[in-house]
Parts: structure tokens; C-alpha cells; sequence
């Protein structure tokens, strides 16, 4: 490593840093150097336990061999191959990959470079789809409050964060919004799935009442919300979603950017629960988070109602200059063949009662108002200092950070989701870092 990298840069003004305190974070900056599969390094020299595999998408650990050469090859072979009209053999080699680990029937795979660009080419897919069904009224779609999909125009839309509301304008049209399913007074320190709020999706058929099924394309939902603090479905919720969506004709779509590639101790969410979407949004974990990538799924019956038309004619108007992008596909491989060696897609299954009764451990810790966990993925709520929402939970993380741990906070949530080849030994430290952090902040 040089040098350079050690050190901090003496100028740091003109990175506009994204989701960031930028003026906090300047004054005092926390700048990693390099790591190593469960650590950061940072450039004071220290090693951090990263307790977010990120921002959720390492889910094989940092810097992983396998990985690292699959991009160096290809980067050395063919770096970039246009992503219209032109194709190279990894691309269809990662698309059946990902295939043969999908959810029965999601058999066809569209390439994005991100999360949010996910979502866009899901909501934009189901509308096109009832189009060329020739039900071209069906254009509404349906999300969530406190739902996260992305930063892009129809991901904050159809999302249902106020900031986002609030900052940019109207946003889409024809959008409306099921009740989230936080329920504390009811669920607050379950563990796992609660029991309580499953009629909160009788709330679809009630905005299908209003609306009409033929104005509706399709529900986005994250099977867990994992940016707004870690809401869980209640038991059976997301298997009468399902069943109004089909009695609808509506498409379901599941964003699993988060819970996608292990998270829950299954491939996807959509095994864990058993329940099937029409299409699925993912990315972070399929590349390890290493280079950009985002992958959307889709059930067969979908993409063949686009397979019509003169054959010389582009099916789908969509697409982007990086879908598919060689190098991205490479880290996705090497990604893929991590995860199958090491069991990965499944390790969270047999670890979770372990993370359950650790994170379950800080129940009573100073202002712990509620604790929940589903797989590797945690939430410790805080009560807020009055007048002063985040405070607390930010001054946690800053202290964790110091401490060796990175920990995430939302609002005065902190939500842990480690790599997914964390060990038990780990698991203790992390969560130890985390209650001498809720023993020391205010
Ligand atoms: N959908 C879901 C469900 C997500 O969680 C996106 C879409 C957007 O993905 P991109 O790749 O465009 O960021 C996300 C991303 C956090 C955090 O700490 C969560 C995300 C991203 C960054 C931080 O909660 N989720
Ligand atoms: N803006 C301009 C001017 C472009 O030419 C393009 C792509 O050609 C884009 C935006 C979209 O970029 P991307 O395909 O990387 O999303």
C-alpha cells in the first residue's frame, strides 16, 4: 500500500460526500485504508470489526481472493463490451448463475449497476409489461410508508421516508402507499417475525378498492425494511400480499437489495418467507459490493409478454451503458463461487439463534427501547434525546467507531448486519462494543 493512503488528504472540500454529515464528518474525518475480511483498517492504523458488511453489501467479507482475481483477469481480457445490441459470455454465464439460486420461476435476469437503478427498471418493467398484455391502463403503483428503494425519481416516490417527500418536489403521480408495519405498543423486543399487525395488508385491498385493479401495475415492498431502522412483516403479512396482488392482477415486487444473497439465512427473502415475487430487485450482494452492480429478476410469463413485435425491434426501451459490464460480471462470479464454497447464502441460518440471544442481550442497556432481529440483521432502538432526534444514536456510532466497531444508526436506530462469515467470537465483540457504546453516550 503506499503511503499516500495512510494519511489522511489535507484537503477535503471538494468530495460532496453522499448521506453524509459533510461538515462533521470534515472536522473529524473516519477514513479507511484497507481491510480484510471481517476488519477495516483505518488510516491511524487501527482495525474496526465491520458490523455492517458495509452499507449491507459484503456479504462474503472484504478483499476475498477469489474476487479480487476474477476482476484483474477480466480487467486485463476485455474491460468493456457495449451493453446494446453487443453481448461477451460472462454476462449470459452470471445471468444463468444467478438463475440456477433464484426463487423457482424467476428465470430471467435484467443488469443495473446499483439498488436504486433496480428499482427503476422494476417499476418501469411492470408498466411496460401490462402494456404489452394490453392493459395499458394499469399504470399505478403502490408502496409503502417508511419503505426505502433508492434515491432515483420513481424509488423515492413509490418510498415512503417524509425527507425525501418533503425535499423534491411532487415526485411521481399515481402513486399511493400501504401503513408500514412497525407496530412497538404491540411487537416491541420480539424476536423474530412478530405476531401481531398481518391484517395491516388487508390496507392493498382497501387502496384497490379506491383505485381499481385496472389502474394498478404492481406493490413494491421490501420483504424487510432494512434502511428505515428494521421493520419486519408480521407473521402471514407478506402471504396475503401475494394473494391480493394475484386475485388482482397486480405484480408483486420485491426489493431485496438488503435482504438479497444471505442476508436472512437464505438465498433471498423470497425463500426464507415463502413467498414468490412476480419480479425481484437486487444488488449490493451480488457483486460483494466490490464494483456496482444490480440485478432484477423476473418470473418467465414477464419477459415473454415482451417477446412480440417484428424480431429486428428492441423489446424493452430500457437499459444501461453499464448493465452487464464485464468487470462487474467477473466480481459477481467470483462473488458467486465465494458464497457456494464457503455456504454462505445459508451460514445465517444456523447462526441467527446465536445473533438473536446476543443482540437480545442489551435488552435493559441505557434508553434500549426495542430490539429486533431476522438472520444476520439487527435493530436496536433508542429513546431520543428530547429535542435533539439522531443525537444519540449518532453519537453511538461516532463512539463505536473509535471504540473498533462500525455499527449503522437511522434515525435513533442502530441496525447491525455483518458479513455473513462473521463467527461467534465476533459476534460477541460486536455486540460488547456496542453495549459499553450504549453505556457510555448520553
Ligand atoms: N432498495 C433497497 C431496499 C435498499 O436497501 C436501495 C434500494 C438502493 O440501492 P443503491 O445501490 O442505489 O444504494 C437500497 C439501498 C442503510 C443503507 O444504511 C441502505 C441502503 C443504501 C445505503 C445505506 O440503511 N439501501
Ligand atoms: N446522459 C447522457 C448525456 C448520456 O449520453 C447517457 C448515456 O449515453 C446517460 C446520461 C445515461 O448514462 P448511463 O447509461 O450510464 O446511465
Amino acid at each position: 500500500m503506499s503511503n499516500r493512503l495512510k494519511v489522511t488528504p489535507n484537503d477535503l472540500s471538494a468530495f460532496w460526500m453522499p448521506f453524509t454529515a459533510n461538515r462533521q464528518f470534515k472536522q473529524a474525518p473516519r477514513m479507511m485504508v484497507s481491510a480484510k475480511d471481517m476488519h477495516y483498517t483505518t488510516s491511524d492504523g487501527r482495525k474496526v470489526l465491520d458490523g455492517t458488511a458495509g452499507l449491507w453489501c459484503v456479504n462474503a467479507g472484504h478483499c476475498r481472493p477469489k474476487i479480487t482475481e476474477a476482476i484483474q483477469s477480466q480487467a486485463a481480457e476485455l474491460d468493456y463490451a457495449p451493453a446494446f445490441q453487443m453481448g461477451h459470455p460472462i454476462v449470459f454465464e452470471l445471468a444463468n448463475r444467478l438463475v440456477d439460486i433464484a426463487p423457482k420461476g424467476m428465470d430471467h435476469v435484467f443488469f443495473t449497476n446499483s439498488g436504486s437503478e433496480s428499482v427503476e427498471t422494476a417499476l418501469k418493467m411492470a408498466i411496460a409489461y401490462h402494456r404489452a398484455k394490453g392493459e395499458g391502463s394499469r399504470t399505478r403503483l403502490i408502496g409503502r410508508e417508511r419503505g426505502y428503494h433508492g434515491v432515483n425519481f420513481g424509488g423515492i416516490s413509490v418510498g415512503g421516508i417524509v425527507t425525501n417527500r418533503k425535499m423534491f418536489g411532487t415526485l411521481l403521480g399515481g402513486v399511493d402507499h400501504m401503513p408500514h408495519t412497525h407496530l412497538p405498543e404491540k411487537n416491541s423486543f420480539t424476536k423474530g417475525v412478530p405476531e401481531h399487525g398481518a391484517e395491516l395488508a388487508n390496507e392493498l385491498e382497501r387502496i384497490v378498492a379506491l383505485h381499481d385493479a385496472s389502474t394498478i401495475a404492481a406493490v413494491i415492498v421490501e420483504p424487510v425494511a432494512g434502511s428505515t431502522g428494521v421493520i419486519l412483516p408480521p407473521k402471514g403479512y407478506l402471504q396475503k400480499l401475494r394473494e391480493i396482488c394475484t386475485k388482482h392482477g397486480i405484480l408483486l415486487i420485491f426489493d431485496e437489495v438488503i435482504t438479497g444473497f444471505g442476508r436472512l439465512g437464505a438465498p433471498f427473502a423470497a425463500d426464507y418467507f415463502g413467498v414468490t415475487p412476480d419480479i425481484m430487485t437486487t444488488a449490493k450482494g451480488v457483486s460483494n459490493g466490490v464494483i456496482p452492480m444490480g440485478a432484477v429478476f423476473v418470473k418467465k410469463e414477464i419477459h415473454d409478454a415482451f417477446m412480440t413485435g417484428p424480431e429486428h425491434m428492441i423489446e424493452f426501451f430500457h437499459g444501461y451503458t453499464y448493465s452487464g459490464n464485464p468487470i462487474a460480471c467477473a466480481a459477481a462470479l467470483g462473488t458467486l463461487d465465494t458464497y457456494k464454497e464457503e455456504g454462505l447464502l445459508t451460514r445465517g441460518e444456523e447462526l441467527a439463534p446465536y445473533w438473536e440471544d446476543a443482540l437480545h442481550s442489551l435488552k435493559g442497556e441505557p434508553n434500549v427501547i426495542d430490539i429486533r432481529n431476522i438472520g444476520l440483521i439487527g435493530a436496536i432502538e433508542l429513546a431520543p434525546i428530547p429535542g435533539s432526534p439522531t443525537k444519540r444514536a449518532f453519537s453511538a456510532f461516532v463512539k463505536a467507531f473509535e471504540r473498533g466497531a462500525l455499527i449503522r444508526t437511522t434515525g435513533d436506530i442502530i441496525a447491525l448486519s455483518p458479513p455473513l462469515i462473521i463467527t461467534k467470537g465476533q459476534i460477541n465483540e460486536l455486540i460488547d462494543h456496542v453495549r459499553e457504546v450504549l453505556r457510555a453516550v448520553d
